[in-house]
């Protein structure tokens, strides 16, 4: 609870010592530990203070992915959400959440009615993040959604990405578009890059292991670290911090996912660790 008593954020103990945080700001996952280490990444600079979105972890991206209309990346990741419930399963525990539209919104330009319930779960070995978009208007609408992981790893120069070969990718550094040759991607430099109706599993490797990001219902994998010179440029981002992390997103960025009245669509991804053996 924060200090004036109001729940601010939920613990979720798993088994074999695995725990996830969710700050109710934003619903932001803020911290998930797998075989005792910590997987995600939070910036030492990082506002937990609901002042502004947070630097780390799993913020939502939703309605909007980017620039635009809106202020970026949408409202999703800076509205406080409800905290539903949480459960005990056999494999782990999870706890859910909710966000509808309110008059800010609807003031907004994007004025829909809508309802999000958003479910993260944890196992020994997994995450996954789950959100369902129901729209609760009169008539339809489209959005863009992304979940902006920040992955923790060792050294980001030796972390190896899988999985993107052959996919079309919109390179927002370079401003070009172009086809990924490579089947095992190194991020040296600073990169944002938006895979396009990637296929299959993407993972990413470490050391002796690799987090493996299955999704559904999102077409797209964006790929980001803003490497010094825009780490420099962030305030709530250390200046060496860029080499303790990858952004691998799963979103639908690319296209849009459209919703009739009364629709609900889930949307979203499971993480595993995995060993790699040698
Ligand atoms: O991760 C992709 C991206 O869209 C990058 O372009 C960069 O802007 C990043 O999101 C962080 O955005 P934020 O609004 O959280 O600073």
């Amino acid at each position: 609870n924060d200090a004036s008593g109001n729940l601010e954020r939920v613990v979720l103990h798993g088994p074999k010592n695995s725990s996830a945080e969710i700050y109710l700001y934003g619903a932001t996952v803020t911290a998930w530990k797998s075989g005792n280490k910590e997987r995600l990444f939070v910036s030492k600079s990082a506002k937990l203070d609901g002042t502004k979105a947070v630097r780390g972890g799993i913020p939502l991206v939703f309605p909007q992915f980017g620039p635009g209309a809106l202020p970026q990346h949408g409202f999703a990741r800076t509205r406080v959400w409800k905290f539903l419930s949480s459960n005990i399963h056999g494999e782990g525990v999870s706890a859910s959440f909710e966000l509808s539209d309110n008059e800010e919104t609807r003031a907004s330009l994007w004025p829909h009615k809508f309802i999000l319930i958003y479910k993260v779960d944890i196992t020994a070995d997994t995450m996954s993040t789950i959100m369902k978009f129901e729209n609760t208007d009169e008539a339809e609408f489209e959005f863009t959604s992304l979940m902006h992981t920040y992955l923790r790893v060792p050294d980001v120069a030796e972390a190896k990405v899988h999985g993107l070969q052959g996919c079309v990718y919109a390179d927002k550094v370079k401003g070009v578009r172009a086809v990924e040759e490579r089947e095992e991607v190194t991020v040296v430099a600073n990169e944002d890059r938006v895979y396009e109706n990637v296929p299959g599993v993407v993972d990413v490797g470490y050391g002796g292991e690799r987090v493996a990001v299955r999704r559904f219902n999102f077409k797209d994998i964006v790929l980001w670290n803003p490497w010094a010179e825009k780490a420099a440029e962030m305030s709530d981002f250390g200046d060496d911090e860029y080499s303790e992390m990858l952004c691998v997103e799963v979103g639908t960025v690319a296209s849009t996912i459209s919703l009739k009245p009364g629709q609900t669509i889930l949307c979203g991804q499971l993480l595993t660790v995995e060993k790699i053996s040698q």
